[in-house]
């Protein structure tokens, strides 16, 4: 068994073995992230195996045996049964565990008047082609102003039918200090931190000061960005890129280009954050998010439906066509950019969307009927955030000197050794005596979490889960453990702390044992992960909640035991049925695929694939459209796992799915995944059948592994839905960017089934 990291009682001379590996493998990694040498150059140097593995070259790899690791004979990822080798460990420059506080995430302003002078230019519905100059290092000449696509077909659907109402403007930027810190809340419901004090972007304060080309965030800087929205009042998303144009300016890794997904938002596929619709250093992309109910042109159109409602200023709500069962809550946005959605998420494009209702209104005094009254304060008629807390779990590295670290050539997927809640290592949070909202999200690159909340004796405590990907389930459950939540999953919570003194501690234990970014090694108890004997330092404790007060006004806050039920597809058939098996030894070349100026001629970039229909595993390109679902159809998807050594969380975009069963039977779906999902763990070797539909909204989408280094190497799939009407044509061309304009192509591939 082999860790990919050195354990801590690891020897001086392994350390040191260790960080001369790391280094000589730098300028590797460096020229890899920056697109100058591809993944068939690098098996053809024979640096990395067919199989994506570093080669077992000494002093190259840190698996390879050496004189320190007693007989130990394997290769790479192995080194039989002696001592475990691996990467050196993050520093820690000395910082003990719940020495900080957690910082609440940073509330974006949200502008009034996005049509009428927020933004400059003002937005429009087809991308604006005005020219600007091209940075020499981008090519020259001359380019448009905005990123997006030009024309008809990634014009903004419906955008005189739901034209914005608030505008968000950010940028993507290089780390900087934040000066203008908005938690939202007084300070006393931010475990007392000062928001009017400069932050450093540092993931602690006794940290050092990251540089501006090792953490890429949005406006660059920390917390973490959180933009609160409301069903049917449509947002802009302006999103300049301030990246360096200089593609060599990365530190190593994260590439300058990006494409924003706005996570299982139920929007025009112009919005979506195609992976090969992405945007360069100097443009800006105007995202259109209209947030409206899935079904609102076939149920209740005419909004006569109390429950389907949007919160307005006054406290009451108004009515909204749509499907009340569909609503949404919890959603976040990042990277999606073709191959390096890895490398840019972990470095900072990762951000929350909470989204009020009638239902989930963010008001938990408001007693109308239809308000859920769910853990969030009085103050605001609607998105109340006192008690309404959005974590954001995600492992990083460092290397020697404390910048952040990524090995892009971990194939199997990446993990990295040091904790963070809101990129702040091990912090604490202050919380009174009632009822808390966490809307917890898995923003790793391949880890999974499995949590439980421990108290000084080291008993589990009672959690309610309340919502799954964002969706509030029929029912809440209450559990002493989570599920393992993959990437990307969204579970939230509410946890009652009154039943605990002032001046008592309890904590959030990661249960979930890693050995590399296949899947998870083991599920440990929780006196397991609590004794410290996992080799893996992720394991254990992560997040203390310290009981600081009564509440100065009392809990009104509920936990209805009914929800949000499943909509009801009995009378919708199910036109077609398909299946996509996720897998490895995709093998199949294409001559000319537009990503080919990012990854080198000839594809080839496994080593995992995908195949449509039980045809061939295939390689990623976004040119190929593996399924074409008719609009305003249902069908019924099987996501097999192609083995039993490794897990897949599989996204699928666009709309939230229904899941049928788990290995072909109902009765083996949990009753935390009755609810909707839009992120579907296959578990080794499972499968997992779901149903959804195609309406509303037209375009190409994806279908992909989130552990984010699969679906970079080649996990992921392009769908469209294109026969909606005009400007659909079918099937739809393919974007190529260039700071100098999109270009479109004819489709490279189409899947035998696709249409
Ligand atoms: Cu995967």
């Amino acid at each position: 068994m082999s860790f990919i990291y050195l354990p801590k009682d690891a020897s001086k001379a392994q350390v040191r073995a260790a960080e001369n590996a790391r280094k000589n493998r730098a300028e590797i990694l460096k020229a890899y992230s920056q697109g100058k040498v591809s993944r068939r150059d690098l098996i053809k140097w024979g640096l990395i195996t067919s199989a994506g593995a570093i080669a077992p070259i000494g002093g190259l790899s840190p698996f390879v045996p050496s004189v320190h690791a007693s007989g130990g004979s394997g290769g790479s990822g192995n080194v039989g049964n002696g001592i475990p080798t691996g990467a050196p460990p993050s520093p820690l420059f000395g910082v003990q565990a719940f020495s900080t506080p957690m910082p609440r995430f940073d509330l974006i302003p949200r502008g009034t008047n996005p049509l009428g002078g927020d933004l400059t230019p003002t937005p429009q519905a087809a991308a604006n082609q005005t020219q600007q100059a091209v940075d020499p290092l981008l090519g020259g000449g001359t380019g448009p102003i905005e990123g997006r696509p030009p024309g008809d077909i990634w014009a903004h659907q419906q955008f005189t039918k739901f034209p914005p109402r608030v505008s968000v403007e950010m940028s993507q930027a290089q780390a900087q200090a934040n000066v203008v810190y908005n938690p939202g809340v007084a300070s006393q419901f931010n475990s007392g931190i000062d928001p009017t004090a400069s932050i450093p972007l540092k993931f602690h304060p006794q940290f050092p000061t990251q540089d501006p080309n090792s953490v890429w965030t949005f406006n660059g800087t920390i917390p973490p960005k959180l933009v609160q929205g409301r069903y049917m009042e449509p947002i802009l998303f302006r999103h300049h890129n301030k990246l360096p144009a200089d593609v060599n300016a990365n530190n190593g890794f994260g590439r300058h280009t990006i494409s924003t997904h706005e996570h299982n938002g139920h929007h025009g596929a112009e919005n979506d954050g195609f992976t090969g619709a992405f945007f360069f250093p100097n443009q800006f992309y105007d995202y259109h998010w209209p947030i409206v109910l899935a079904g609102l042109n076939s149920i209740n159109v005419n909004a006569t439906d109390p429950k389907a409602a949007t919160p307005n200023d006054a406290g009451g709500s108004d009515k909204i066509p749509g499907d009340w069962h569909e609503t949404m809550s919890t959603h976040w946005f990042h990277d999606h950019m073709f191959t390096f959605t890895s490398q840019n998420v972990y470095k900072g494009n990762a951000a929350m969307f909470n989204i009020y209702s009638a239902l989930d209104r963010g008001n938990e005094a408001i007693n109308d009927g239809v308000n859920l009254r769910l853990p969030s304060g009085t103050a605001k008629s609607w998105g109340n955030l006192e008690y309404d807390i959005n974590l954001m779990l995600a492992e990083k590295a460092f290397d020697g000197s404390g910048q952040l670290f990524m090995d892009i050539f971990q194939f199997d997927g990446f993990l990295g050794d040091a904790m963070t809640v809101n990129l702040t290592y091990k912090p604490y949070f202050e919380v009174e005596r009632r009822k808390y909202r966490f809307r917890i999200l898995n923003a790793s690159v391949s880890r999974f979490f499995k949590y439980a909340l421990a108290d000084a004796s080291g008993n589990a405590q009672p959690m309610i889960q309340i919502a799954n990907d964002g969706n509030l389930l029929p029912s809440p459950i209450t559990l002493t453990a989570s599920d393992e939540q993959g990437i990307a999953e969204r579970y939230d919570w509410v946890i009652d702390f009154s039943k605990y003194s002032i001046g008592s501690k309890v904590w959030l234990v990661n249960l979930c044992e890693h050995q590399n970014g296949k899947k998870p090694t083991a599920d440990l108890t929780l006196a397991q992960a609590l004794s410290g004997t996992s080799l893996d330092p992720c394991v254990g404790k992560f997040l203390e909640f310290r009981i600081v007060r009564d509440p100065a006004q009392s809990d009104q806050s509920q936990v209805p035991a009914v929800m949000i039920p499943n909509p009801d597809l009995s009378n919708i058939p199910v036109s077609r049925t398909r299946t996509f098996t996720f897998g490895s030894g995709a093998s199949q070349p294409l001559a000319d695929l537009p990503e080919n100026f990012l990854t080198g001629a000839g594809g080839q970039r496994g080593p995992w694939g995908v195949s449509t229909d039980n045809g061939p595993m295939m390689n990623a390109s976004w040119g190929r459209i593996s399924a074409a679902p008719s609009y305003g159809t249902r069908e019924v998807w099987t996501l097999q796992n192609g083995g039993g050594g490794w897990d897949h969380p599989i996204h699928i975009h666009f709309e939230e799915g229904q899941i049928l069963a788990r290995n072909g039977k109902a009765s083996n779906v949990p009753a935390w995944e009755k609810g909707r999902k839009d992120v579907y763990r296959l578990r080794p070797g499972g499968s997992v059948t779901l149903t959804m539909q195609f309406r509303d909204w037209g375009g190409m989408f994806m279908e992909h592994c989130h552990n984010t280094v699969h679906e970079d190497n080649a996990m992921l799939v392009r769908w469209e839905i294109d026969n909606g009407g005009a400007p659909f044509l079918r099937p739809l061309p393919t974007p190529v960017p260039t700071p100098q304009g999109v270009t479109f192509v004819a489709p490279d591939d189409i899947a035998p089934t696709a249409f």
